[in-house]
């Protein structure tokens, strides 16, 4: 095909939900995706602006982008019917649906953070976007603080109206409510396959017999894993009898590697791991295993509930669902224990997690040094109420309260 080919909207009613695609052409994956999405929207919203660039033709996809994503769904769906958008991606699709005929609710839940207005107005089409957002009935995020940052940022600059739960403008009110995801709990909670379990056993027999940290993400800057290094050799450099008796595993997921700033990030983690390795390690024990790949979900629960501390530090995130997993995995007999950063969505509700502060290495040293030490006791009732939380809102129920204050909003 053309670059910028689009093509027919082709559907697969076999699966359940039926999917449709539409072809996505390299002008997009460079422009809209890596440029507007990923380099523009994914840093500001997550408060790191030093990471963000602005160029218009990324903005011109991303209008045209959004555009033709509006085009395709007004093909399968009647004007009257509800639409669920999701994400950053598709900011304003609810503008092109409505000029496209579209008079059915529109909902969007954002799964990442929303900034308040001094973060947002560095966007050179600030306004734009924030405009076309309020053609939508429903905005989702995942915690009241990203509602509250929303109405803000609502409040500084745009004319619209901005009440408890709402944002009314040109006679639309805008619901605006927080709706925190769960994760899928099933593959963390069975007992897994022994074969499919054999990989993560071999790792974890390498590190044997000293305690572990585990680290899971995807590898983004957002994620503060070379924070997390550091504040892992903190406690070995502040708590020196923890040398040779506790291992960091450090699983990062291969993720948007055309972009600059993450192959930078790759980069960064790789040396401070030498670093690390280097300045405390032993021939019999390695302090830093950093492993650059992707696992499946029951040789991940192997990883979780074999760790002592699991270890969650993003600068920033929307919820953070690896938090969630590793609460579930656990054995409830002897559970290991969520260090949490404070600045992930997961925190507002995890507060019996130890919540951390990634800026701070020797902060995060502490707090590594009394997870670590923590009492049995302290262990189950921690892990108890944390369950109770992680248990009580799942994917599922999730989608479903949506939905409902979907169907409400109007
Ligand atoms: P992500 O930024 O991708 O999601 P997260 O919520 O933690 O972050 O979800 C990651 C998922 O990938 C988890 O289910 C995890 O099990 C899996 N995963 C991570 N590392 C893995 C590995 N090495 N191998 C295999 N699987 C791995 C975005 C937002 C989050 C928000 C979610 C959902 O950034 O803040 O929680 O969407 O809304």
């Amino acid at each position: 095909t053309q670059d910028d080919e689009v093509g027919e909207v082709e559907l697969d009613e076999e699966g359940q939900p039926a999917l449709a695609a539409i072809n996505f052409p390299a002008n997009w994956y460079d422009n809209y995706y890596n440029g507007f999405s990923n380099r523009a929207l994914w840093p500001l919203f997550h408060s790191i602006p030093r990471y963000a660039s602005f160029a218009d033709k990324h903005w011109e996809y991303y209008r045209s982008v959004n555009d033709a994503f509006a085009m395709a769904a007004t093909e399968l769906i009647a004007p009257d019917k509800p639409v669920w958008i999701h994400d950053y991606h598709l900011l304003l699709a609810a503008r092109a649906l409505r000029k496209l005929g579209h008079n059915g609710p529109i909902g969007l839940f954002l799964h990442i953070p929303f900034p308040g207005p001094d973060l947002f107005e560095l966007l050179p089409w600030a306004d734009q976007l924030l405009d076309a957002m309020l053609d939508l009935d429903l905005l989702g995020f995942h915690t009241p603080h990203d509602v509250e940052n929303f109405r803000q940022t609502v409040a500084a600059l745009s004319p619209a109206l901005v009440e408890e739960n709402a944002v009314v403008h040109r006679g639309r009110r805008v619901r605006v409510a927080a709706f925190p995801i769960g994760a899928v709990l099933e593959p963390f909670q069975e007992p897994v396959e022994p074969e499919v379990a054999e990989e993560a056993i071999r790792l974890l027999q390498v590190i044997a017999p000293s305690r572990l940290i585990l680290g899971v993400d995807r590898l983004d800057y957002t994620k503060g894993i070379p924070e997390r290094l550091e504040a892992f050799g903190m406690l070995l450099e502040q708590y020196p009898h923890w040398r040779g008796q506790v291992s960091l595993i450090q699983i990062s997921v291969p993720s948007r590697e055309d972009v600059p700033e993450y192959a930078e990030q790759r980069r960064r983690i790789e040396n401070i791991v030498g670093h690390i390795n280097g300045e405390y390690g032993e021939a019999a024990w390695v302090p830093v295993r950093y492993l650059y790949r992707s696992y499946s979900p029951d040789q991940l629960a192997e990883l979780y509930r074999a760790a002592d501390v699991g270890y969650i530090t993003p600068l920033r995130d929307g919820m953070n669902l690896v938090a969630k997993e590793y609460v579930a995995a656990q054995n409830p007999d002897n559970p290991g224990v969520l260090v949490l950063s404070k600045f992930a969505g997961a925190a507002a509700e995890l507060t019996d997690a130890v919540l951390t502060n990634p800026w701070h290495p020797e902060g995060g040293a502490r707090d590594l040094d009394r997870a670590l030490r923590m009492s049995l006791a302290e262990r189950q009732e921690r892990h108890r109420r944390l369950l109770a939380v992680v248990s009580r809102s799942t994917a599922t129920t999730w989608a479903e309260s949506f939905l409902q204050a979907l169907l409400a909003a109007r």
